[in-house]
């Protein structure tokens, strides 16, 4: 494998699947000890991020992504909402806020916002930042002209998942293309509004799969800035309920890889942490994961419960991760005076050989 030279690490690697497998395959020990590094090299280790989720729109999908409770084509038994009021949006954010979530995320189970919900969805946004929170959407498929609306709006992230690699997508999802998912991920980037772009495991795929996606997300013209990496939630009803587990030795290499693909993006270690004991989701965290979505319901499905969290970070020494730090090369004029992390970007990613 070539080598990953200071030099490059100060701009862009531009990864091939080759390179990056090798990097995953690398002995346990090894792969956790570079990941740690470079991780430590970038963020502080003591700190995670904490997201709140909240479904705005819940059921009655036309898509057919073969793990989703929401899509219309599965027996799932979700019975469909319809869009959510502006104030009660506004309310629920309130209290995640009070609860300590910096970032709040809106997900509607639509193909693309219909042109009718944007003053609604845009209402929500402007709602939620006057709070003070970040803000983060996820509604499907996105043109330029309401990528350009939601980022006026103030909207800071924009969730759209690659969910697999090019080719194991056919066999998860039908109804929306790969080279569309990037088209929306490509309109999110030109208007200026972060990106928050990973995928799922447990879909059917193998290691080289997870490879490959990580591969096509560190590639993209600027790395997203979020990466969540969901561990699938089987869902009875839906094609995937009966999927086999996946390792758990797998899912923290995935997560480690990620970390040293992505030095500087925020690596979330999003849904499936139900069925993940304290253990392995330290380990994730030490692998380089340093985000997690709070309170007890992803969008449809089961949380960990807030207290329960709150007792492993503890465990673990952890701390939240305040809000001016999240983007450590932008400090906001609220950060506090003393010892912070310091913004990391022209330090090298350790050589690779
Ligand atoms: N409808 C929008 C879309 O798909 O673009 C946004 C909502 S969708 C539920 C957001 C992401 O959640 C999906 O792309 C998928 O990666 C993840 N997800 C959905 N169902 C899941 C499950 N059962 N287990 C793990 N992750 C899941
Ligand atoms: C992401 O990658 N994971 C979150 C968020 N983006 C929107 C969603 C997880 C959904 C889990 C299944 C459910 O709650 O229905
Ligand atoms: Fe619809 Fe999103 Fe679920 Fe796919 S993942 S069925 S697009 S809600």
């Amino acid at each position: 494998m070539k080598d990953l030279d200071p030099a490059a690490a100060t701009g862009r690697i531009r990864w091939t699947a080759d390179e990056a497998r090798k990097v995953m395959d690398l002995p346990f020990m090894e792969l956790l000890y570079l990941a740690q590094s470079v991780h430590r090299q970038n963020f502080d280790p003591n700190r995670i991020q904490l997201s709140r989720l909240l479904s705005i729109k819940t059921g009655g999908c036309p898509e057919d992504c073969s793990y989703c409770s929401q899509s219309a084509r599965h027996g799932s038994g979700l019975s469909a909402s319809k869009l959510l009021e502006v104030e009660r949006v506004i309310a629920e954010a309130k209290k995640a806020r009070e609860a300590g979530a910096t970032r709040y995320c809106m997900g509607a189970a639509w193909r693309s916002p219909k042109e009718r919900d944007m003053d609604a969805v845009v209402a929500m946004v402007q709602g939620v930042k006057a709070l003070g929170m970040e803000t983060c959407m996820t509604l499907g498929m996105l043109d330029a002209g309401q990528a350009r609306r939601l980022k006026d709006a103030g909207l800071d992230y924009y969730n759209h998942n690659v969910d697999t690699s090019e080719s194991h997508y056919a066999n998860v999802v039908t109804t929306r293309s790969y080279a569309e998912r990037l088209d929306t991920l490509a309109v999110v980037q030109g208007s200026g509004i972060k990106v928050c772009s990973g995928g799922i495991l447990g879909l059917g795929e193998g290691q080289q799969d997870r490879v490959e996606m990580l591969v096509t997300l560190a590639n993209l013209p600027e790395p997203p800035d979020s990466v969540p990496v969901n561990m699938l939630i089987a869902i009875p009803g839906t094609p995937l309920e009966g999927a086999a587990p996946v390792d758990p030795i797998d899912f923290v290499r995935t997560i480690a890889l990620a970390r040293i693909m992505m030095p500087q993006s925020h690596v979330r270690l999003s849904a499936g942490r139900t069925g993940m004991s304290d253990e392995m989701q330290a380990l994730c965290f030490f692998a380089g994961a340093n985000s997690i979505f709070m309170g007890e319901t992803l969008l449809t499905a089961a949380n960990p419960a807030e207290d329960r969290d709150m007792q492993l970070l503890a465990r673990l020494g952890v701390q939240p991760m305040a809000a001016w730090e999240h983007a450590p090369q932008a400090p906001a004029e609220d950060a506090p005076a003393g010892p912070r992390p310091a913004a990391r970007k022209d330090m090298p990613v350790p050589i690779l050989r």
